[in-house]
C-alpha cells in the first residue's frame, strides 16, 4: 500500500459551494443521487477533476445536465470538466446491508447509519472526500423508516421522506444520516444569546429509559462551553443517536452526533460509576467538537491532533470542573502512561502530527489524542490562563469556517503572547517520550536542581532535539511546610539548572507537579523521601506519585530479587487509606497498583527481560500480603463508605463506592468472597454488583454469580459485554486464552459487533500473564480471530493488532512465537490495507 506524506499536500483543484443528496433507502440497493456545484480553486496547482469513490456502482453521471462517461478507478472517478463553475450529478447504488466494515452507510439492527470520518463518505458517493473541501449540504431521505435524520435543521418532512439542510459549510467527514425505528428522549436548551434548541437522544425502542443521564450531560456541556470558552450552539436542533455496531466511541457529525450505544445509554442498574463518568466525558467531547473540529476543522488528516488534542483537553477540563480535578488528573496520567507511553516506546511510535500514513484510521491513537491534549496543557501552563483564553478567542475569530493546520494554531499563540513557539512545535513533530534526569545540590542557602533531557530514537527519527519542558516544582521544608510554592521552570536546553535562594535548610523537592509535562522523570530518591512526600506534599498528583513509586520499586525488587513486600509501601498505603482528610476517590486510586504492563516496561527500561508470569505472581503476592496485613482497616473502610442514599453517579458517591470496593477486593482475598457474595445478592446498582462479582471471580468462588449475572442480564447487550470481559480478565493466566476462545464460541458472541469483539479479545490482551503465556496460545488465539475479523471489519482488526506492539520487550522464545503470528497474519490473502500497515509497522 502507498503512503501519503504531509509534505505532498496540495490545495484541492475544485471547491464545492453546494451539495444536494437524495437517498432512496433500500437495505441492499440504496440509491444515492448527488448534485454538486463545483468551481475551480484559484489556489490550485492543477485542474485534475478527481472524485473519491470506493465500492460504488455508478448508474449515471452528468455535467451541467449532459451525460458523461467518466473514467472509473478503484479509488474514484475522473472526468473532463469546464474551466468555470459547473454542476456534477451522479446516481450510484450501494449495499448498506453488506457493509460490515461500519464505514460509509451501513445497517445496525435494521437501522441505517453512517460513519464518514475519516474517509467513509467516498463509500456513499463520488466526492472530493478531503477535509479542506467544505460545503453546505441539503439532504433528502426517502424510505419507509419512521425516523429519518441528517445534519442541520429539518426543512420538510412527510410520508416517506425528510429533508434536512445544514447551513454551516462542512467537510464530507461530518456528514451523517440515520434512519430507522427510533424513539427520542427530548429536551430543550436556551443558549446564552436566546436560541431555543431542540435536543434529542434517539434510541431503539426499549432503550428510552437509558437517556436521562446523557441528556443532563449534554446540557451541562452546552452551559460549560458558553461559560468557559464563550462558545454557543449554532443550530436549532441537536440530535444524538445511539447505535450498537460502531467502531469508535462516538462521532461529532454536525448537529447529528452518532454514539456507540455503550457511550451514551445508562441506568444505575446497568452502568457502573466509571461508565457514567465516561459517558459524561464523551458527550462533552463530541459536543465540544462543534467548535473545535466542526466550525474550525483540519486542513488534512495529518492535522488530526488539531481537533482531537484540543477537544480531549477541553473534555478533561470539563470533567475536572464537574468532578474532582486531582482525581481526573491522576486517572488521565495512569491512562497516558498505560497507552501513550507504551505506544511511544514501541514500533508504533509516531509524532502527535505524523508526517506520513498509509491508512489514517490507524492514527486515531493515544498519541494523537492524549499526548495531543498534553501539548495543549503544556502550552497553557507556559503562556498562563489569561493568554490561553485570549489565544482561543483569537483562534475562533480568525479561523471560523476554515480548515486549519498546527501552524495556524501556534501562530495564534505567538500573536497573542509574542513568544516564538518554534521549539514548542517539536512536540508535534518528534515522537518519543523525553527522559528527564534530575539531580540536586544545596549550598549556602541556595538549592539547585540540575535537569538533563533526552528522547530515545523512534522509528524513522534517530536524533531528537531538546524540547521546551514546563517543569512545575515546589519545595517542602523538613517539617512539611511548603517553603517554595509551585513555580513553573521552563527548560529549553539539553541540560539546564535552576536555583532557589534564601533557604534555611536543604528542602525536599516536589518535581513535575500535576504532571506538568508528558515525560519520564528519573531521579534517585529513597523511600524516606517518598514517604515524606506522601505525607506532606500539597500537590495531589505528586502525593499519589510518591505512593506509586514506592509500590513500583517494591514490586520490581520482588520480581528481580524475590524480595519480600516492602514494609515502607505497606505502611504508607495504610496511612494514606486511613487519612480522613483525603477524598475517598483519591484514596481508592492510591490503593491501586502499577499494572502488569507498566511493570514490564519498567523492567525492560532497566535492561531486564520481563517475565509476565513473574510479574503477575509478584502482584498477587503483594495483594495477598497487603490484604492480610490491613484486613481490619479494609473492613473499617468498607463499613464507613457504604452509600445508603439513593444511587447517584456523582463524584461524591462514586468516590465512596470506589474506596469501599477497593476494600472489598482486599477483604475477599481473606474471607474467600463471603462479604462479596452478600454485596452481590443485595446490590441495586451495577457498580456494586460488578465489583462484588469481580471479587468472587478473583476468590475462585464466582460460578453461581456468573450464572446469576447472565440469567439476569441476558437481554441487555451492554451488560453482557461486561459478562464476557470479566470472566476473561479473572481467568488464571493458565486459562486466559481458553476463556476467550470459549466465550468467542458462545451463542451471544457476534464477530460483527465491535463492542462484543473488544469485550472478548480486548479483555484477553489486557491480561498480560495470560496473553503472553509461554506456550504462545494467547498469541495464536488472537491471530486466529484477527484473521477472521479482517475481511469483515479492517478498522477494528487493525486497532487490536497493537496488542503485539510490545513484542520486543520479551524473551527470544516469545519473540519468535509473536513474529510467527505476525507473519501468519501478513500472509493472509486479501489482508486489508489497515491491518497490513499495522502489522508491518509492528513487525519492523
Ligand atoms: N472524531 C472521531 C471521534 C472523536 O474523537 O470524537
Ligand atoms: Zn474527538
Amino acid at each position: 500500500p502507498q503512503a501519503v506524506y504531509l509534505s505532498d499536500y496540495t490545495p484541492p483543484a475544485y471547491l464545492v459551494d453546494e451539495v444536494h443528496l437524495t437517498f432512496r433507502l433500500a437495505a441492499e440497493t440504496t440509491r444515492v443521487i448527488s448534485k454538486i456545484r463545483f468551481r475551480p480553486n484559484p489556489e490550485a496547482q492543477n485542474r485534475d477533476f478527481f472524485l473519491h469513490g470506493e465500492g460504488l456502482s455508478l448508474v449515471s453521471a452528468m455535467i451541467d445536465g449532459a451525460a458523461i462517461t467518466p473514467e472509473i478507478t478503484p479509488e474514484g472517478l475522473r472526468a473532463v470538466v469546464p474551466d468555470a463553475p459547473f454542476t456534477f450529478q451522479a446516481e450510484v447504488e450501494i449495499n448498506p446491508a453488506a457493509n460490515t466494515a461500519l464505514e460509509g452507510l451501513y445497517m445496525s439492527n435494521g437501522m441505517y447509519c453512517t460513519q464518514c470520518e475519516a474517509e467513509g463518505f467516498r463509500k456513499i458517493t463520488y466526492y472530493p472526500d478531503r477535509p479542506d473541501v467544505m460545503s453546505v449540504f441539503t439532504v433528502r431521505i426517502e424510505g419507509d423508516a419512521p425516523v429519518m435524520l441528517s445534519n442541520g435543521d429539518v426543512v420538510a418532512q412527510g410520508d416517506g421522506f425528510a429533508e434536512w439542510h445544514d447551513p454551516w459549510p462542512k467537510p464530507a467527514y461530518l456528514f451523517a444520516l440515520v434512519a430507522g425505528d427510533l424513539i427520542n428522549h427530548p429536551d430543550r436548551f436556551t443558549t446564552r444569546s436566546g436560541r431555543d434548541v431542540e435536543l434529542n437522544i434517539w434510541v431503539r425502542p426499549g432503550d428510552e429509559g437509558k437517556c436521562a443521564f446523557g441528556m443532563e450531560a449534554l446540557k451541562k456541556s452546552m452551559t460549560w462551553d458558553e461559560e468557559v470558552y464563550g462558545r454557543e450552539y449554532d443550530l436549532d436542533i441537536f440530535n444524538i443517536v445511539a447505535v450498537d455496531d460502531f467502531n469508535m466511541g462516538a462521532m461529532e457529525n454536525k448537529g447529528l452526533n452518532i454514539f456507540n450505544s455503550s457511550c451514551v445509554l445508562s441506568t444505575a442498574e446497568t452502568s457502573t460509576d466509571a461508565n457514567f463518568e465516561r459517558i459524561e466525558a464523551i458527550i462533552a467531547h463530541e459536543y465540544f467538537h462543534n467548535w473545535t473540529g466542526n466550525r474550525i476543522t483540519c486542513r488534512d488528516w495529518f492535522q488530526l491532533c488539531l481537533k482531537e488534542g484540543l477537544t480531549v483537553y477541553r473534555d478533561s477540563e470539563f470533567t475536572s470542573d464537574m468532578r474532582s480535578a486531582p482525581v481526573k488528573r491522576i486517572s488521565d496520567v495512569i491512562d497516558l502512561r498505560a497507552r501513550q507511553f507504551r505506544e511511544d516506546n514501541g514500533p508504533l511510535a509516531h509524532p502527535v502530527r505524523p508526517a506520513s500514513f498509509v491508512e489514517i484510521n490507524n492514527f486515531y491513537t493515544a498519541t494523537v489524542y492524549e499526548k495531543g491534549a498534553e501539548l495543549i496543557g503544556m502550552l497553557k501552563r507556559l503562556v498562563g490562563d489569561a493568554a490561553y483564553r485570549k489565544a482561543l478567542d483569537l483562534y475562533f475569530e480568525r479561523h471560523d469556517g476554515q480548515a486549519c493546520t498546527i501552524e495556524d494554531w501556534l501562530t495564534v499563540f505567538e500573536n497573542v503572547t509574542g513568544r516564538d513557539l518554534a521549539q514548542f512545535k517539536r512536540w508535534y513533530e518528534e515522537a518519543g517520550t523525553p527522559r528527564l534526569k534530575v539531580s540536586d545540590e544545596f549550598k549556602d542557602g541556595t538549592y539547585t536542581l540540575h535537569f538533563e533531557q533526552e528522547t530515545p530514537p523512534t522509528p524513522g527519527q534517530e536524533v531528537k532535539q531538546p524540547r521546551v519542558i514546563p517543569i512545575a516544582v515546589g519545595l517542602l521544608g523538613a517539617n512539611g511546610d511548603e517553603v517554595q510554592a509551585t513555580r513553573v521552570l521552563e527548560m529549553t536546553q539539553a541540560a539546564q539548572s535552576f536555583s532557589f535562594d534564601g533557604l534555611a535548610a536543604r528542602p525536599i523537592p516536589s518535581i513535575l507537579r500535576d504532571f506538568s509535562a508528558p515525560v519520564i522523570l528519573e531521579r534517585d530518591t529513597d523511600n524516606a523521601e517518598r514517604a515524606f512526600l506522601l505525607a506532606h506534599d500539597t500537590d495531589p498528583f505528586n502525593k499519589w506519585e510518591a505512593g506509586r513509586a514506592l509500590a513500583r520499586d517494591g514490586l520490581i525488587a520482588m520480581i528481580r530479587e524475590d524480595a519480600a513486600p516492602d514494609p515502607a509501601y505497606l505502611d504508607a498505603v495504610q496511612m494514606m487509606a486511613r487519612d480522613e482528610a483525603l477524598d475517598p476517590a483519591f484514596r481508592a486510586l492510591a490503593l491501586g497498583l502499577p499494572s502488569e504492563d507498566e511493570l514490564a516496561q519498567s523492567l525492560f527500561e532497566m535492561g531486564v527481560t520481563p517475565d509476565p508470569q513473574a510479574i503477575w505472581q509478584a502482584l498477587e503476592r503483594l495483594r495477598n500480603t497487603r490484604a492480610k496485613q490491613i484486613e481490619d482497616l479494609a473492613r473499617e473502610l468498607y463499613t464507613a463508605h457504604q452509600v445508603t442514599a439513593p444511587y447517584r453517579p456523582d463524584a461524591e458517591q462514586s468516590g465512596a463506592r470506589a474506596l469501599a470496593n477497593a476494600a472489598l477486593a482486599m477483604i475477599s482475598r481473606v474471607d474467600g468472597g463471603a462479604l462479596a457474595a452478600q454485596q452481590f445478592d443485595s446490590a441495586d446498582n451495577m457498580t456494586q454488583q460488578l465489583a462484588a462479582w469481580s471479587c468472587l471471580l478473583q476468590a475462585g468462588a464466582g460460578d453461581a454469580a456468573t450464572k446469576a449475572f447472565y440469567d439476569q442480564w441476558q437481554q441487555d447487550r451492554l451488560v453482557i459485554d461486561k459478562w464476557f470481559s470479566l470472566q476473561i480478565v479473572h481467568a488464571s493466566p493458565e486459562h486466559t486464552a481458553e476463556a476467550a476462545s470459549r466465550l468467542a464460541n458462545h451463542a451471544d458472541f457476534n464477530i460483527r459487533n465491535p463492542n462484543r469483539f473488544r469485550a472478548t479479545f480486548g479483555a484477553m490482551v489486557t491480561s498480560p500473564a495470560g496473553f503472553h503465556h509461554a506456550s504462545g496460545k494467547g498469541y495464536r488465539v488472537l491471530a486466529d480471530w484477527l484473521i477472521r475479523l479482517d475481511p469483515l471489519n479492517p478498522q477494528t482488526t487493525a486497532r487490536m493488532c497493537s496488542a503485539f506492539e510490545t513484542w520486543r520487550r520479551y524473551d527470544d522464545t516469545r519473540q519468535t512465537l509473536i513474529k510467527a503470528e505476525l507473519d501468519r497474519i501478513l500472509a493472509t490473502p486479501g489482508l486489508s490495507r489497515d491491518t497490513t500497515e499495522m502489522v508491518t509497522r509492528i513487525r519492523g
